[in-house]
């Protein structure tokens, strides 16, 4: 796909791809078995100075994951994330030439980049990651001088934890930074959804990028979606832990029926703008008596969407409620309820997430559990008593082996900062 017809793009040329760069060798060959996190900043800078020849300036921005509040962000509700300690890592400086050249740690790519020609890389995604946030400055009349780059990350891609926005939230906060536009957090979340919208083409919400640039270690976010009003609320889960499973199913929200979910959305909210109030101003705001009332004129399918919409944002009001009050319990039956309106009404669950949740959610050490993020693949997010962790995984992993056929993966949360510059000495 490429879309060079918009006279507000800018020009890249892709000069050459799929090259190692020389002095990558061994050491990427190795690099997801040898790195961790903290090493994955000491790796963009090496490997940036070895290849340029001077320091960069270095971000690391997080992943994030989401406790209840699914699919509400585009709907105007409420959504309660957490940054992760799992990260894209960015080191960035600018272009001493017209071109700028692009690292991808993880791909194994380099790319040359001729500032002359915007176009989507179909082959080459985490390309577009980039241009889509230097599209959006530029469409803001913020000019985007050549740069060179290294990436690198440890947010599972695929698995509902928001790698690309990630990846993006760098490249904004970098290109900010480095430019001195003056863009606050806020407003540089919206700059990277909208890149994710319109050069992306997933009409996402916004939690994902607010989450990964407004994180804060050992809170949760409570976001007012329509209005990007927030709450730091601290996240006490005293002998609990929230552990990701990860299904292996790779979910991408393009290919997915992400987009189609949002238009059913709208769909109902012009019906009940049309026949209840004009005024109305998201689906989340729809109280339950207009859509039980509305029950045979709507299309049921379009029903269901907005019941679990409209049901979903009550849940995760009571269920902020119960966090704050230390009722673990009543919380993570709201994620399970959650989990229930995801696979029934929303639809957007699959078999193998399915499994993990009807595995786990009756365990005596589980207070909760549900799919996270966009579904349709990707984790289940639990709160699972500490002690139990590693036994109830072994005995997951062999049921799921068998009953699956995949290897189940893990992943504990730890919460961590947003996006940040990093120092690397
Ligand atoms: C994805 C989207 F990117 C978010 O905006 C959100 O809608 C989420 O799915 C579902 O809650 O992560």
């Amino acid at each position: 796909m490429v879309r060079d017809n918009n006279p507000n793009l800018i020009n890249f040329t892709f000069i050459f791809s799929n090259k190692r760069t020389s002095n990558l060798g061994v050491l990427l060959l190795f690099y997801p078995i040898i790195f961790t996190m903290n090493q994955l900043q000491l790796i963009v800078n090496q490997i940036f100075t070895d290849s340029f020849n001077e320091k960069p300036m270095i971000v690391r921005s997080p992943g994030r994951v989401n406790l209840i509040g699914e699919h509400t962000d585009y709907n105007g509700g409420f959504v309660l994330p957490a940054a992760t300690d799992k990260s894209a890592y960015l080191a960035i400086s600018p272009s001493v030439t017209n071109t700028g050249k692009w690292v991808s740690v993880d791909m194994g790519e380099t790319v040359e980049i001729n500032f002359d020609e915007i176009k989507f890389y179909q082959n080459h995604r985490w390309i577009n990651y980039i241009l889509g946030v230097v599209q959006q400055f530029e469409n803001r009349g913020m000019k985007i001088p050549p740069f060179n780059c290294v990436l690198a990350g440890d947010v599972p891609i695929g698995s509902g934890m928001s790698s690309s926005a990630a990846m993006e939230s760098a490249v904004g906060f970098a290109l900010n930074e480095m430019n001195g536009f003056g863009l606050n957090k806020k407003q540089l979340a919206q700059l990277v959804q909208q890149a994710e919208n319109e050069f992306i083409g997933v009409k996402c919400g916004i939690m994902d990028m607010f989450a990964s640039i407004h994180g804060k270690e050992n809170n949760v976010i409570r976001l007012d979606c329509e209005t990007l009003e927030y709450q730091y609320f601290p996240l006490n889960l005293g002998d609990y832990k929230i552990v990701l499973f990860d299904s292996g199913v790779k979910h991408n929200l393009v290919e997915s029926e992400y987009n189609l979910r949002r238009q059913q959305c709208e769909e109902g909210l012009t019906f009940f703008r049309k026949h209840f109030d004009e005024s109305v101003k998201n689906l989340s705001q729809v109280p339950l008596s207009w859509l039980q009332s509305s029950k045979s004129q709507l299309d049921p399918i379009v029903y269901k969407r907005c019941q679990y919409v409209i049901e979903e944002n009550q849940r995760i009001l009571s269920a902020c409620e119960n966090l704050q009050a230390g009722n673990l319990k009543d919380f993570g039956i709201k994620m399970t309820a959650t989990h229930e309106g995801l696979r029934n009404l929303y639809e957007v669950s699959c078999k193998e997430l399915d499994f993990l949740v009807d595995a786990v959610w009756h365990e005596s050490s589980v207070l909760g559990s549900r799919v996270m993020g966009g579904g349709f693949g990707g984790c289940t997010i639990n709160l699972i008593k500490a002690n139990a962790i590693d036994e109830l995984f072994d005995r997951l992993s062999v049921s799921y082996k068998q009953n699956m056929g995949i290897k189940l993966k893990t992943y504990s949360v730890v919460t961590a900062n947003g996006t940040e510059l990093v120092i690397c000495d």
